[in-house]
């Protein structure tokens, strides 16, 4: 090997290593609930409190969140976009309130059914719905809904006011036998209004 190579060489390993230490910061695991985004894995948002030694968890939903969907959504996500797992067995607390002052909303844990419901559908689980499911709660107001997940499954997160459902107001709520905690999954779509 003569001199020229030998410093082409040099040079590429140089860049190598430069190519490293700038992909390094990209490939640092990310703790969730700081750095992470709602598509990573493991995401814990704010809205959703644990307790693994009562087996208990609480997510505080908002009806209307934003304008995402003409405000047929939770916490910003409709048509599936949302998925929140629960292990079989937990308890579950949803503490609910509207925010939109367009319309009123409301959620419920219902059966997936096809086609979507024009109301409420069929409740996956009893007492799994704000009251006044299908009237709804107006904005600025609230209920809290808790039962126990004991039947495995998909179902709806959905809102019980006359054409919402259909209208995209639902998301997805599992209950799994496999998971050991709870979660929350976002698949969030390309939206015109966004
Ligand atoms: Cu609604």
């Amino acid at each position: 090997m003569n001199v020229e190579n030998f410093r082409e060489l040099f040079k590429s390993a140089g860049f190598l290593l430069l190519l490293t230490f700038l992909m390094i910061p990209f490939k640092l695991p990310v703790t969730p609930g700081e750095e992470s985004s709602p598509e990573q894995q493991g995401w814990k948002p704010e809205w959703m409190v644990v307790d693994p030694d009562k087996k208990f968890v609480s997510f505080t939903l908002i009806g209307g969140y934003d304008g995402s969907n003409g405000t047929f959504n939770f916490n910003g996500f409709s048509e599936g976009e949302l998925t929140l797992t629960v292990p079989v067995g937990w308890k579950v607390e949803m503490k609910y309130t509207t925010k939109s002052a367009y319309k009123p909303h409301s959620a419920g844990i219902t059966e997936i059914t096809e086609p979507i419901p024009q109301d409420d559908g069929n409740l996956a689980f009893a007492g799994a719905a704000t009251n006044q499911f299908v009237r709804g709660i107006h904005a600025n107001n609230s209920d809290t809904f808790t039962f126990i997940a004991k039947k495995p499954g998909k179902y709806w997160l959905f809102c019980g006011v006359s054409g919402h459902g259909k209208g995209g107001m639902w998301d997805y709520f599992v209950v799994s036998e496999t998971a050991d905690r709870p979660s929350v999954h976002i698949e969030k779509k390309a939206r015109k209004e966004e």
